[in-house]
């Protein structure tokens, strides 16, 4: 809508990407040169970049992201029931660096239950050279806001990448936004993949997945894992890779947990236009019982995302994500 000579945009939520402020900050842009943006025009691709022709400004109605050492910040979700301990580089399921949104994590709701990964949800992006390339924070500092982190840019394989990690509170999830932009003015193709070491270790056992069985494929939107069929001592750890629907990503299988393997992930083609962003999203849970583990994760089985989990994507930002089908 316009207002005198402002001009609100529809896309305020999208254009201040990921979870970044919360609320949303109102975004105002002032045209100059006479120029006006227009939906017919076209915003640019790049949510962050306001156009050229516009000096923009963002009024945040609450509380502004503090950069913050991301090893310090501890995320909450569920009302405290589960927290997650992001982490600078560490090694986890390739041995090689990379960020992890949870180093360990526990569950503290009818129990202390700690160790639930050793370096959970770290994003890679493959090279034919390098092979699984970790993405990483450039200074270690993140922007904290509410159970919100954000980390990044970083340049992986020529693909700039800005995670958003929010804890939610209605449920003991971590949901993951990866935002990722080709820079460049060819399209890009890339491999790129979330994958956790659990701290259930050579113990894991798959106590359910999205198609009913109990083996985990690139055929599973979800899995469940744990230390013990019964009486898990660690937390029950719930994956959530992709929707069901549409998808714009070819998944394939990258390890699998059971077996001795505590190692589970799934790997996303995807295939980026010119100066195009686009989204991944993933979600994770930890629990006190295998039980509730697998009653929980039926709320991933419906094609859209409920209320709470979709909280804060903007309806722009839920049609760019890439591995669900939320248009
Ligand atoms: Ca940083
Ligand atoms: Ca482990
Ligand atoms: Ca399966």
């Amino acid at each position: 809508m316009r207002t005198g000579r402002y001009t609100v945009t529809e896309d305020a939520e999208a254009i201040i990407g990921g979870g970044r402020w919360s609320p949303p900050p109102l975004l105002l842009a002032y045209p100059i040169r006479g120029v006006q943006p227009t939906r017919d025009r076209g915003w640019p691709d790049d949510p962050l970049q306001p156009p050229r022709n516009c000096v923009s400004l963002a009024f945040a109605t609450t509380a502004f992201a503090v950069s913050e050492p991301i090893d310090s910040v501890t995320l909450h979700s569920g009302g405290g029931a589960a927290s997650w301990d992001p982490t600078t580089p560490e090694t986890g399921c390739f041995g090689g660096v990379a960020y992890y949104p949870v180093g360990d994590g526990a569950f503290t709701s009818g129990g202390v239950h700690s160790d639930a990964f050793d370096g959970g949800l770290g994003v890679h992006v493959y090279s034919k050279s390098a092979g699984n390339v970790g993405f990483r924070d450039g200074d270690g500092q993140g922007d904290h806001v509410g159970e919100s982190l954000t980390v990044g840019p970083r340049s992986v394989v020529g693909m700039r990448i800005v995670e958003t990690d929010t804890g939610l509170p209605g449920s003991p999830t971590l949901r993951a936004l990866v935002r990722v932009t080709n820079p460049t003015s060819k399209r890009m193709t890339r491999l790129v993949s979330i994958c956790s070491n659990l701290g259930s270790d050579d113990i894991t056992g798959i106590r359910a997945s999205s198609d009913g069985n109990h083996k985990f494929t690139a055929g599973d939107r979800w899995v469940v894992t744990s230390d013990n069929a019964t009486t898990p001592s660690d937390p029950p750890v719930t994956h959530v890779f992709s929707g069901k629907g549409d998808l714009r990503v070819t998944k394939r299988g990258l390890c699998a947990p059971g077996g001795g393997s505590d190692c589970v992930g799934q790997q996303m083609r995807l295939t980026l236009g010119a100066h195009k962003t686009r989204y991944l999203l993933f979600f994770a849970e930890m629990h006190f019982t295998n039980g509730d583990a697998i009653v929980d994760a039926s709320k991933y089985n419906n094609k859209n995302l409920t209320a709470a989990l979709r909280s804060g994507l903007s309806q722009t930002v839920r049609n760019r994500i890439l591995n669900w089908d939320l248009g």
